[in-house]
């Protein structure tokens, strides 16, 4: 077969090659290979993952993938092999000499491949249900390098790991919720249709999607949605609801209601429960009926058609969907103070991004001029420290040419300035992982935990509030450390770490990755509260990912924030001033 007739017949997606090239490297780090082969197969899995066209048609065009970054002679044979055909003999070869369930194990927070074997040769533990067995009887805690406390953690993420499970990342639930709309709005008849449930209430992730839809008589609507291209699999299907599962497992409920009722199933299905109920509630209180298809005074409806009716029939102004969690906004809504939330075309600018000088994938000039784009009229660059070896991080003379770099771009660019920034890592005891005389050069420091994430609460904490003390100390980038789905939260006390910050007139980020959302909505309203500034930021590690930060206004409007409570709403001016103190 011909290369082309491979790449059409086999249609293999980035995504997929991507994903393969993961799985070789999970492989790879349980059969306890070379750190550095294991780092080179996931930074392609990321390379194949961000191109921007498709893998498959260049292999087949011939193209030399040898020339993307950090890709060599034998990875781009190996892509162009999974692109081409599906699968890699290497691949195959390792899965062969390790249990596949081993792999999965690999994304239980604090089981690293090491630990894993050790499980598998001492217990012959294979799957997470064998993992949860051997701790459960407690055979555990005996194995060298092994104690009680990991044995409790271990039951734990197990636990909290089957809850996550089913729950889907924003990124991926938008790409289908936006192809779906698209598709409905197309189907002859269709008026409204609308995603409700958690993603519209701005949920980092999501259960499933909840579609609300109204149509015209006649409308073979749900006919339509039943054959939706992506469906897998057709769960349930009556006139005016169905349920399906699309490729890649997600869950689509989808209601059609009346015109006259759009509004009061937007609510519904909105929620969040606590929140429905509580209003419901107040409902009948006034002796009205609310439900999915209206509010009803006995048997007439008096209000439905659009949400801002059934708002006005219980006395509420209109509360935005990422504030019906029953956490005070109906209260604040009924004394009138509601906050005004932050949005998009607020910021002002972007302060933490990634360059090629470390492990970013964009030059300086390519970041500049993209943050322009966006309409910024400023943007930090804040590659890692040196500890990060992995992200080949900024040793003070690599630092130092980065500001004279930065210097000379400033000199030409118009309108926009590239302020000096770092992304330096928090060493265990407190310390900054950079001299005091380098930082003191920069016009912002963003302190990062990347390390010893598993100390306990008061050494955590200590260690953050001490990181604040130094003298050139200005925000502090996603303060939990979490990674959705892989790394738990670290344990510190979060009240104390925005007490300091506002006593010392330093920041909290939040942090615009959709795999970190940190902090998490709570924590940003804690924030607000508390009276410290918050940084929206997109921690972009390429151009596009310049854009994350829309993700992360959705968190902090979830975390009621107003655009006075954010540090990069403000105009450059204002900035620099806030920012100066905290240097020194
Ligand atoms: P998820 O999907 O787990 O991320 O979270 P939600 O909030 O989207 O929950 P879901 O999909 O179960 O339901 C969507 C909305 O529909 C929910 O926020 C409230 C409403 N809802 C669903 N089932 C019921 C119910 O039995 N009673 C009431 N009052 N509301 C419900
Ligand atoms: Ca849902
Ligand atoms: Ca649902």
């Amino acid at each position: 077969m011909s290369a082309n007739a491979a790449a059409r017949s086999a249609r293999v997606s980035g995504a997929e090659v991507a994903a393969a090239l993961e799985n070789i490297a999970d492989l790879l780090e349980i059969d306890g290979a070379n750190p550095f082969r294991v780092r080179a197969y996931r930074n392609a899995a990321r390379v194949v993952r961000d191109l921007p066209r498709d893998v498959a048609a260049m292999c087949a065009a011939g193209e030399d993938l040898a020339e993307l970054p950090g890709i060599g002679r034998d990875l781009a044979d190996k892509i162009a092999e999974i692109a081409l055909t599906g699968d890699s003999a290497m691949r195959r070869e390792l899965t062969g000499q390790s249990p596949p369930a081993l792999t999965t194990l690999l994304r239980l927070p604090g089981l690293g491949p090491k630990k894993i074997r050790a499980l598998h040769d001492a217990l012959g533990v294979t799957t997470t249900e064998d993992l949860a067995a051997a701790a459960k009887s407690g055979r555990i805690h005996d194995l060298p390098g092994f104690g009680a406390k990991t044995e409790q953690r271990i039951l734990a993420s197990i636990e909290a790991r089957r809850d996550e499970q089913a729950r889907f990342l924003r990124p991926f639930a938008e790409l289908h919720a936006d192809a779906l709309l698209r598709y409905l709005q197309a189907i002859p008849g269709v008026v409204h249709a609308a995603v409700a449930g958690s993603y519209r209430r701005g949920l980092e992730t999501v259960g499933d999607l909840d579609v609300v839809v109204t149509a015209a008589e006649g409308s073979p609507v749900m006919e339509r949605f039943v054959a939706y291209g992506a469906v897998e699999r057709l769960d349930s299907q009556g006139s005016t609801r169905a349920t399906v599962i699309l490729r890649g497992g997600l869950q689509v409920d989808l209601r059609l209601v009346d015109e006259a009722s759009y509004g009061a199933a937007l609510c519904y299905f909105t929620g969040s429960k606590a929140y429905s109920i509580a209003v419901r509630k107040m409902g009948q209180e006034r002796g009205l009926r609310i439900n999915e298809y209206g509010v009803f005074r006995g048997e007439e409806r008096v209000a439905g058609a659009t949400e801002e009716s059934v708002f006005r029939c219980v006395g509420l102004p209109y509360i935005p969907p990422e504030l019906r969690e029953d956490r005070g906004e109906i209260a604040a809504a009924l004394a009138g103070r509601l906050p005004l939330l932050v949005e998009r075309r607020d910021l002002r600018g972007d302060l933490h991004a990634h360059t090629t000088a470390t492990d970013g994938r964009a030059t300086l000039r390519e970041v500049a001029e993209a943050a322009r784009a966006l309409g910024h009229t400023y943007l930090a660059i804040t590659d890692h420290s040196r500890r990060l070896t992995v992200a080949r991080g900024l040793d003070p003379d690599r630092l130092l040419e980065q500001i004279d770099a930065i210097d000379r771009l400033n000199a030409e660019l118009r309108g926009f300035v590239v302020l000096k920034g770092i992304e330096v890592d928090i060493l265990e005891d407190g310390r900054l992982d950079l001299p005091d005389d380098v930082l003191a050069r920069l016009d912002l420091v963003v302190g990062a935990l990347h390390s010893a994430f598993g100390l306990a609460r008061e050494a955590q904490t200590t260690r953050l509030l001490r990181a604040m003390d130094h003298r050139c100390f200005s925000i502090l980038a996603h303060p939990s450390a979490r990674l959705l789905q892989a790394r738990s939260p670290v344990d510190v006390d979060f009240d104390r770490v925005l007490e300091h910050a506002r006593a010392r007139g330093c920041f909290v980020e939040l942090d615009g990755q959709p795999v970190r959302l940190d902090m998490s909505d709570v924590h940003a309203k804690m924030a607000r509260d508390a009276g410290v500034l918050v940084s929206i930021s997109s921690d972009a590690h390429s151009l596009s990912e310049l854009g994350n930060q829309r993700y992360g206004v959705t968190q902090a409007r979830r975390g009621w924030l107003e655009r006075k409570d954010v540090l990069n709403a403000r105009p450059l001016g204002a900035l620099r001033a806030l920012l100066r103190k905290t240097m020194g």
